[in-house]
């Protein structure tokens, strides 16, 4: 961080470093504390020229170190201190600058200025995450997956704090530890990591039903998306939302994916985690350096304070959910992200994000577990982040002006200058002051909720239900992806040693939820059903299926285009020129990155190779025509396996030319999927239709052993 000499100048003068004209836009902002250092002298951090970096000073050539050495010990200690604390939860994770964009003035709903009309753009910082495990660990485990906003408004940050499930492990705050330790790796060994697969973990959720209903979303396709960008986000909590009159609705927050919802296959997540364990993070990265920008929309499910108790479940009990159709989400805006990070650890591991960072015009509610967030997330950076100081960090700061009479404590960076640290004060006559609360652009004020009770350590009846929700995401599932969830229960209890778990598991868990469920589960885990259970019959509700969450278009989609000598030259570029007009991308994979020699003799530069780009990274596979590049596919094993493993992921693959003989083959089953043609653009069509489909749902029957 190198602040230049006027913005030292500035903070001396007592002002903050924001300049107002520039609020529009972090970047502005970032500028300043960028280092540069082309052109500039290796020194030390008190700024004296290094002559020499590359030997320790010593007494003789050959001789002992010298502790005067302050360049060394300079270098030394700052390396040894440079790990903080990784986050408790959320470690790994991912992150991008962007902006949001209201479609409207939606002062009815919210006094919020980002709200405030059609086109306002707000920065903003997002970072996802998954949960489970340490910074190091794999993208694509199964788990929950973080989605934190944080908005830089001109009244203030507001951080929208969500996950890419709507609802939660638990009600209550209190009994965050509890999860947390349960899902993280077992105390004695610390396995395993990044997963809920152990006994801990389903110890716990056996034994705790208000989990039953996130447990169902953990063992669902959503826990392993294919991308952020094909991520649905939610706020979780119903919050409050305050409009220009001061009157309040409750509101649950969405996040929409433009490119749609849609995920990996099991066995494609744990390959990719070995194969590239920064999948998530590196197809984030791709996309916004090649323009390619992930989008969303922001909604809201309105419902007026006169309502909230109309529903069957408490809108304050963080494992429910509102059906859309009960409610329809009401889109607000959109967000873009548009540029990466320059220095992952001092933006993306910096950045604090907290439920309780709100503006006018938001509120929260009394949800148990919202309320102890409240309490959580600055006292996790005091220590994460070494003190209360940490909005001062670049990446925290507001862009609109901050003072107050807070003051000291570890890395202050602001050289304050008035004399009165207190209010009232007379001495700097009273200033910063208090702004009345207002329609617009007052001081917060919190809505007046009415409020009476006694002290009591007590869930209200209306938490009680645990199941009803639970069974009404299974029956809104499709058939697909309702295998997918009963695989993925047996996969985690199959890696519990105690028998006892897996018992109660199914018995006082899943047989509440659906008979059918908890038998094709007991059936493959060596459960025996003791008793009827008590599921009910919900009305499904077909927004919280995946299947019809896709985009209805190819863009996004990333397509390998396999290459040897001898290939098809026009196929290849026939192919890659289509995918890209219709937004979808292309690499070349050769047998190793050395140049490759097409039929008509142009020279084709392969981006990676069969063994560093497999088929996993990518949503389809195309095999280019050509004597002589059909003739080394056919005869070698990697490739082979690379369209078998292709196949067995249920991906669209397309043969142009002399490859259609690969699918008989390698004796691949013809679908939707296997699509054939004598050149690139006669088959481009089918191949569209098949990539926008995703997978091919129905080779899935053949492929895997699905417990009936
Ligand atoms: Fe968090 N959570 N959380 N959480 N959470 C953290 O804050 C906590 C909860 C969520 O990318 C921590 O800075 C408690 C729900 C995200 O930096 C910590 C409870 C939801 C992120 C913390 C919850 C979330 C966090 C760890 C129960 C979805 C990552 C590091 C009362 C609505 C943010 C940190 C990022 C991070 C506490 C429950 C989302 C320890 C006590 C529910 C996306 O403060």
């Amino acid at each position: 961080m190198n602040p230049t000499r006027e913005d030292r100048q500035s903070q001396m003068a007592g002002t903050q470093t924001i300049d107002r004209s520039n609020s529009s836009d972090k970047q502005e902002q970032l500028e300043r504390y960028r280092e540069d250092a082309t052109d500039q002298a290796l020194t030390t951090n008190t700024g004296t020229r290094i002559s020499d970096n590359q030997n320790t000073l010593r007494a003789g050539v050959r001789g002992p170190s010298l502790l005067e050495d302050f360049i060394m010990r300079e270098k030394i200690t700052h390396f040894d201190h440079e790990r903080i604390p990784e986050r408790v939860v959320h470690a790994r994770g991912a992150a991008a600058h962007g902006y949001f964009e209201s479609y409207g003035d939606w002062s009815d709903l919210t006094k919020a200025a980002f709200l405030s009309g059609n086109g306002v753009r707000t920065p903003v910082f997002v970072r996802f995450s998954t949960v489970q495990g340490p910074r190091g660990s794999a993208d694509t485990v199964r788990d929950v997956r973080g989605f934190a906003v944080k908005f830089y408004t001109e009244e203030g940050n507001y951080d929208l704090v969500g996950n890419n499930m709507p609802v939660f492990f638990i009600q209550d705050a209190i009994k965050f530890p509890d999860f947390v330790h349960a899902v993280k790796p077992e105390p004695q060994n610390e396995i395993p990591t990044g997963a809920s697969a152990h006994d801990t973990f389903w110890d716990f959720v056996s034994l705790t039903p208000e989990s039953a209903h996130m447990v169902m979303w953990l063992m669902s396709d959503r826990a392993i998306p294919i991308a952020y960008r094909n991520m649905q986000g939610f706020g979780v909590h119903t919050f409050r939302l305050i409009n220009v009159n001061g009157e309040s609705s409750l509101v649950k927050f969405h996040w929409r994916p433009k490119s749609g919802t849609c995920s990996l296959v099991w066995d494609e997540a744990q390959k990719l985690a070995g194969k590239d364990p920064d999948f998530n993070r590196r197809s984030l990265w791709e996309d916004i350096e090649n323009g390619d920008y992930p989008e969303w929309e922001l909604g809201v499910q309105v419902i007026a304070e006169d309502d909230q108790d109309s529903f069957d479940f408490d809108l304050l009990d963080p494992t429910k959910l509102v059906p859309e159709e009960q409610v329809p989400v009401q889109i607000l805006g959109r967000m873009v992200l548009d540029r990466n990070p320059d220095n992952f650890f001092a933006e993306t591991e910096q950045v604090a994000f907290h439920a309780g960072h709100i503006v006018p015009g938001i509120d929260f509610t009394n949800d148990p577990l919202l309320q102890g967030r409240l309490f959580s997330y600055t006292d996790t950076q005091l220590l994460r982040l070494g003190g209360p100081n940490f909005n001062q960090i670049p990446i925290n700061q507001p862009l609109c002006p901050f003072h107050n009479n807070q003051r000291d404590a570890f890395h202050q960076h602001i050289l304050h200058r008035g004399r009165a640290s207190y209010e009232p004060n007379s001495i700097d006559d009273g200033w910063p002051k208090e702004t009345a609360s207002a329609a617009r652009h007052g001081g917060f004020a919190s809505y007046h909720e009415p409020m009476s009770g006694t002290k009591v350590r007590e869930r209200a009846g209306s938490f009680a239900d645990h199941f009803s929700q639970a069974a009404l995401f299974w029956h809104s599932l499709s058939e697909t992806e309702q295998n997918h969830v009963v695989a993925a229960y047996v996969f985690e209890l199959s890696k519990v040693g105690r028998a006892s778990i897996r018992d109660r598991e199914v018995n006082e868990i899943l047989l509440n939820i659906d008979s059918q469920l908890a038998r094709r589960v007991a059936d493959q885990v060596g459960v025996a059903i003791v008793g009827q259970g008590a599921p009910t019959q919900p009305t499904p509700s077909p927004a919280l299926s995946q299947m019809q969450l896709l985009s209805g278009d190819i863009r996004s989609r990333k397509v390998a285009i396999l290459i040897a000598d001898g290939v098809s030259e026009s196929d290849v570029s026939d192919l890659r020129d289509a995918l890209q007009k219709a937004g979808a991308s292309a690499k070349l994979v050769g047998p190793g990155v050395a140049p490759v020699t097409a039929e008509n003799g142009a020279t084709l530069i392969p981006e990676g190779s069969w063994e560093g780009l497999p088929s996993v990274v990518f949503d389809a596979v195309f095999v280019p025509g050509g004597a002589a590049a059909t003739n080394t596919f056919s005869g070698d094993g990697r490739l082979l396996h690379y369209l078998l493993e292709a196949y067995k992921h249920l991906k669209p693959m397309a043969f142009s030319g002399t490859a259609q003989a690969l699918p008989g083959q390698l004796g691949l089953p013809g679908d939707p999927g296997v699509v054939q043609g004598a050149t690139a653009s006669d088959l481009f069509g089918d191949l569209q239709a098949a990539l926008e489909q995703h997978r091919i749902w129905s080779r899935e029957a053949q492929i895997a052993r699905i417990p009936a």
